[in-house]
């Protein structure tokens, strides 16, 4: 069976990681979620891209071996990942044996195909980007430290593919995601395709993989690192994994990286005879306000130390509902902590420890009854039964801050019928039918406090597991109303989310 297979971008260990990698990360693992929560079979991938001059310059900074200096970084990517409750399948580091093989039998085999050819070019080379950049490029001001380079190097024939590449996109609407993006390749495609440069003479660069048939080379990082989407998941080692996960249903990333993938990656994979991935999506830029420092946050300014105070599933519902998917957002602590307060320690929290004490007092602890249902309740049920259904689709179509919205309008909605029924003053009367109601009004919340969570799993994994094993619910793919059986145990639970208090 077809895995749904998920890859983010492999992040280069030339420094610490931040914000912008721990989203695009969390995002493949709430869509690895999301996937499993319907029950469907997936694999997510990610990793560290750990050649290049990037690497060689971090290495010598901190006066260290290149591959000592990865074997430091990528532990604290990893370290990062755990903490952000993040479940990958695989990590590959592209120093793996099991990656830098495939990168040589690939560039033997498209040098015996002449796909790869030797040339002697100049031109200008920009140190920080590690490619040569036109003239055109050069003026526009986008590339750091620039030089003319002559050298003889090693080509792909990328150009050779241009109108198959132009083809593929026009012919496949979901390739390049969002429109704008797919807009902006087709746009860089209209002007002449160059050949790539996918060699760096040692002399210049150590740090890399050599090239089979030429020791005096090592392999651009990027050509290199683009491999390892096939190299992971058994490109010629595996084929039972790999045609299970291939072709990748996403290959996430922001914007930055978007040339490298939608148009080296898919013409390497022409010239070696392989599908295409089906969605190469592009999300925005997390844009950073200067964080203000606070009392009660005390010396925390880094978005990621957030999640060690105030716990991961908040940074991840916070970066989930404050990114539309494909445009730009600001990260603030402000709009942290408000986001917080109202909508997990508020909304959500309250009415779980509402419905659970409820329950635990007056039910002995267990999911009390429903009896005759009223006007309220039915209405209730009703959005209960129709709102998981748009609100996986939304979450299919990647449009996660638009399912969150949907699941916490839910929960908001039991908040107002909780203050409708009143079951507290109810519980008060001597009255059965009032007793019956209380117990129909607790039944129905329980239900649907459970459907809420259930859906918002994906995005806060920890809390939300805490929440139904209280409930009594040991799994967590049951969105449907009615799933919670009268009489399941419950059990006390400590406050989910404390409010935040500010000290302005
Ligand atoms: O480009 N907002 O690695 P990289 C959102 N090694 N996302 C951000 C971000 C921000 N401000 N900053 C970074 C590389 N990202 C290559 C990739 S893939 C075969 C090789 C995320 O460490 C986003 O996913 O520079 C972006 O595409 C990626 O980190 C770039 O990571």
């Amino acid at each position: 069976m077809k895995k749904f297979y998920i890859t983010t971008p492999l992040y280069y260990v030339n420094d610490e990681p931040h914000i912008g990698h721990a989203y695009t990360t969390i995002l493949a693992d709430v869509m690895t979620r999301i996937q499993k929560i319907q029950n469907n079979d997936v694999y997510f991938l990610t990793g560290t891209d750990e050649h290049g001059q990037k690497v060689q310059e971090a290495a010598i900074k901190n006066k260290t071996s290149p591959k000592e200096h990865v074997d430091i970084y990528v532990n604290r990517f990893k370290k990062v990942w755990n903490e952000l409750d993040i479940e990958f399948d695989d990590f590959i580091r592209t120093t793996e044996k099991r990656h830098t093989d495939r990168v040589q039998d690939t560039l033997k085999m498209l040098f015996e195909k002449n796909e790869i050819y030797q040339n002697e070019y100049e031109g200008l080379y920009s140190v920080s980007e590690e490619r040569f950049i036109t003239e055109k490029e050069a003026e526009e001001g986008n590339f750091r430290e620039i030089k003319r380079l002559k050298e003889k190097n090693y080509f792909f024939r990328m150009s050779k593919y241009q109108s198959k590449l132009i083809d593929h996109i026009q012919n496949n609407p979901d390739f390049i995601k969002p429109e704008s993006r797919k807009n902006e390749i087709l746009g860089f495609l209209k002007k002449p395709l160059n050949d790539l440069c996918i060699s760096r003479p040692k002399e210049r660069l150590k740090w890399g993989i050599e090239l089979p048939f030429d020791k005096d080379y090592v392999t651009y990082v990027w050509f290199d690192a683009l491999l390892n989407y096939i190299s992971a998941i058994g490109w010629k080692s595996d084929d039972k994994l790999f045609d299970e996960c291939w072709p990748a249903d996403y290959h996430l990333m922001a914007k930055d990286i978007l040339t490298t993938h939608c148009v080296y990656w898919p013409t390497m994979l022409m010239a070696c005879n392989i599908k295409l991935p089906k969605t190469i999506f592009a999300h925005g830029g997390w844009l950073m306000d200067e964080m203000k420092m606070s009392k009660s946050i005390g010396n925390v300014i880094k978005p990621l130390d957030l999640a060690y105070k105030f716990g991961s599933d908040s940074l991840r519902y916070y970066l989930m509902s404050n990114m539309v998917l494909g445009q730009d957002a600001s990260f603030t602590l402000d709009s942290f902590i408000q986001k917080y307060n109202s909508d997990l320690a508020n909304d959500y929290g309250n009415l779980a420890n509402r419905v659970l004490t409820l329950i635990n007092k007056n039910f002995d602890s267990k999911i009390p009854k429903t009896f005759v249902c009223n006007e309220y309740d039915l209405k209730l049920i009703n959005h209960a039964k129709e709102i998981p259904n748009q609100i996986i689709n939304d979450f299919n179509n990647m449009q996660i801050h638009k399912a969150i919205d949907l699941i916490m309008q839910l929960l908001r909605s039991v908040n107002k019928y909780l203050e409708i029924k009143a079951p507290w003053k109810l519980l008060k009367s001597d009255n059965t039918k009032d007793r019956e109601d209380a117990s129909t009004t607790l039944n129905i919340s329980a239900q649907v406090l459970k459907i809420g969570t259930v859906l918002l799993n994906p995005i806060m994994p920890t809390k939300t597991n805490l929440l139904l094993s209280a409930m009594g619910v040991n799994s967590c793919n049951n969105y449907s109303f009615g799933d919670l059986k009268t009489g399941t145990q419950i059990s006390k639970l400590k406050n989910l989310f404390p409010r935040i208090e500010e000290d302005k």
